[in-house]
């Protein structure tokens, strides 16, 4: 699915600012059909959810409503005209003036509503968007919503993190021609000092296709002509991690010789491949310094700011960090194309979190039915989660920074059903993309006597919390834990072995001398103790450290004011630990 971008065939209109907004429960059964009848209004892109100080609607269950006034340009007559979401968390649907126009489920993906035959150019419209936060056994990520003794109804869920929804990205009136370039397919190589480009176009109408790339000066180096082919990059310049390079390939359709449609995407010239214990970025050993990350911010929760990205690209920099995982949800495409554009690599996981009942049975891992059933995730499930592959998929598979798709966030990997819950997926993400590795973040719980699906992936990710949930203050005892359980996975898989998740939750300003737990101190003596296990495994690629900033949760006697396991508060100003990691990961402590 092609961004919306302006190009010489094709224009956009930001729709983001301020919207009418209610609840449903305030305004009548079919609000669309007139202006709505509310003193509100809410900004686009964030999350409701904290934008008001009323309660019944931070936590509403059911849809709310944005609406505007649009005006289409006055250009725009013959042209296709669409509205792009880049994100309506979770379910969307559409309506223009009094008509139903379409709708959508999935929270983190973007998708176009086809305006062509209702509105027209000069025209205005009012565009109503319903929205639902609403999470049931069969959206990803899972939720359930139960209705209290009171009759209010509650919205709970099996992640670690506030359930923010609304318009949290932006929204776009963009056209096209009629005749178009409908989806573009890059995959990069090298062979000496010579780059390709494989390329493959999906055109909308009889024409013929021609591309060309060009450097980063404007340059044009390589040329082709047909909807499928290669490029060659003479004297290629690669996209490498901390060094990024990116060529403009453009594409056009043509009719009788005439420009019909262009539009010109930036690419990155790398391999990736996972060889033995290897995870290899242009044939060299990658080592992943990071984080888990999560879009969350004060009043906007998940919705996109441009300042809090270069903010925190800025620290990732500061702090010597060379990735992330977008943990627990694709975020925004403009994160994925700043990662492109400064060399930052990206595992870029899917919204699958909570596939896991043994969490609900806290540290016994004992879940009260069977994750993969009727009752939770069912052949439904699997589909929504099918369906949010590939329009993720779909979405970042042209960008250099993406090396690896992880396809959910600590399922029941050790439960029976896992296996023929996964297995469809996995073929169903290597056909969709052929060329980069896969991996799922494993939960505690499952380890190499039970976990049922290692063997389909290509790395493990391990997300383990010894010395906070388990052996909690006593890092000898966890260092024990720690080197054991990694120790099983070289021998059982031979596969590369990274850390998706360690940590521990601490209050800025609490000190101690001695091993205490939400201490800065041992945040800092925590990751040390993981860093010098890590180190004694070549076959180690990588440590991300959950999480980059403290984060909002939901109320829990777990999580005072959110999760704290932040390297930074979540006003992003550094913990003790972010030093110690700074010199770990600048090789100021020698190491490197
Ligand atoms: C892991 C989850 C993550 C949580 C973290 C924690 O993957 O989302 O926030 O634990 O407990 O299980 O802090």
């Amino acid at each position: 699915m092609l961004k919306p971008i302006p190009t010489p065939t094709r224009e956009l209109v930001n729709l983001d600012g301020i919207w009418r907004f209610a609840i449903d429960s305030r305004v009548g059964d079919e609000p669309w059909t007139g202006r709505l009848q509310t003193p509100l209004e809410a900004a686009v892109p964030a999350s409701f959810n904290d934008l008001f100080t009323d309660p019944e609607i931070r936590d509403h269950v059911g849809w709310v409503y944005y609406q505007r006034t649009v005006r289409v340009p006055r250009g725009w007559a013959g042209e296709r005209i669409l509205l792009r979401f880049d994100a309506a968390t979770h379910a969307a649907r559409v309506y223009v003036d009094d008509a139903f126009m379409g709708e959508h489920v999935g929270g983190y993906t973007p998708f176009d509503i086809d305006l062509t035959d209702v509105v027209s150019a000069g025209g205005e419209f009012r565009l109503t968007v319903a929205v639902s936060g609403d999470l049931t056994n069969e959206t990803i990520p899972p939720g359930k919503i139960e209705v209290g003794v009171t009759g209010r109804k509650k919205q709970t869920y099996f992640h670690d993190f506030y359930n923010y929804a609304g318009l949290a990205r932006s929204v776009w009136l963009y056209s096209t021609p009629k005749l178009r370039i409908d989806d573009v397919t890059v995959v990069t190589g090298f062979e000496g000092t010579t780059g390709t480009v494989r390329y493959e176009v999906k055109a909308v109408g009889a024409g013929d296709v021609r591309v060309r790339i060009a450097d980063a000066q404007g340059e044009v180096v390589g040329a082709a002509e047909g909807a499928g082919g290669q490029i060659e990059i003479p004297e290629v310049v690669l996209w490498k991690p901390g060094a990024a390079y990116l060529y403009d390939l453009t594409i056009e359709l043509t009719d009788g010789g005439e420009v019909v449609d262009s539009y010109t995407l930036p690419v990155g010239v790398r391999t990736v491949e996972v060889r033995g214990y290897e995870f290899l970025i242009n044939g060299e050993p990658f080592y992943f310094t990071g984080f888990g990350k999560h879009e969350d911010t004060p009043v906007r929760g998940k919705g996109s700011d441009d300042a809090y990205l270069v903010h925190d690209f800025q620290l990732l920099d500061w702090i010597g960090a060379n990735s992330f995982r977008t943990s627990h949800y694709p975020y925004a495409e403009e994160v994925i194309e700043f990662a492109d554009r400064h060399g930052i690599v990206v595992i870029d996981e899917t919204a699958a979190v909570g596939l896991n009942m043994g969490v609900v049975g806290g540290m016994t891992g004992k879940p009260p039915f069977p994750t993969f059933s009727e009752q939770y995730a069912n052949d439904r499930t699997r589909a929504a989660h099918a369906q949010h592959l590939r329009e993720l998929i779909g979405r970042d598979k042209n960008h250099p920074s993406v090396v690896m798709w992880s396809i959910a966030n600590e399922p029941a990997s050790n439960e029976d059903g896992a296996r023929e819950y996964f297995e469809p997926l996995v073929t169903l993400a290597r056909e969709l993309d052929p060329t980069r590795p896969l991996t799922y973040a494993l939960v505690m719980f499952a380890n190499t006597k039970n976990d049922q699906i290692i063997d389909l992936f290509d790395v493990v990710s391990l997300n383990r919390y010894y010395g906070w949930y388990v052996a909690t203050g006593e890092l000898d005892v966890a260092e024990d834990y720690l080197e054991r359980d990694i120790q099983s996975w070289v021998e059982r898989t031979g596969k590369p072995i990274m850390m998706s998740e360690y940590g521990a939750d601490t209050q800025p300003g609490l000190h101690s001398v001695w091993d205490q737990a939400w201490t800065e101190e041992y945040q800092r003596d925590y990751l040390v103790m993981h860093h010098r296990v890590f180190d004694r495994f070549p076959q180690f690629v990588g440590e991300q450290i959950w999480n980059f900033a403290d984060f909002a949760t939901s109320n829990g006697v777990h999580r005072v004011d959110g999760n704290k396991k932040g390297i930074f508060t979540r006003d992003r100003r550094p913990k003790s630990a972010a030093f110690a990691l700074r010199d770990r990961w600048r090789g100021l402590d020698g190491r490197k």
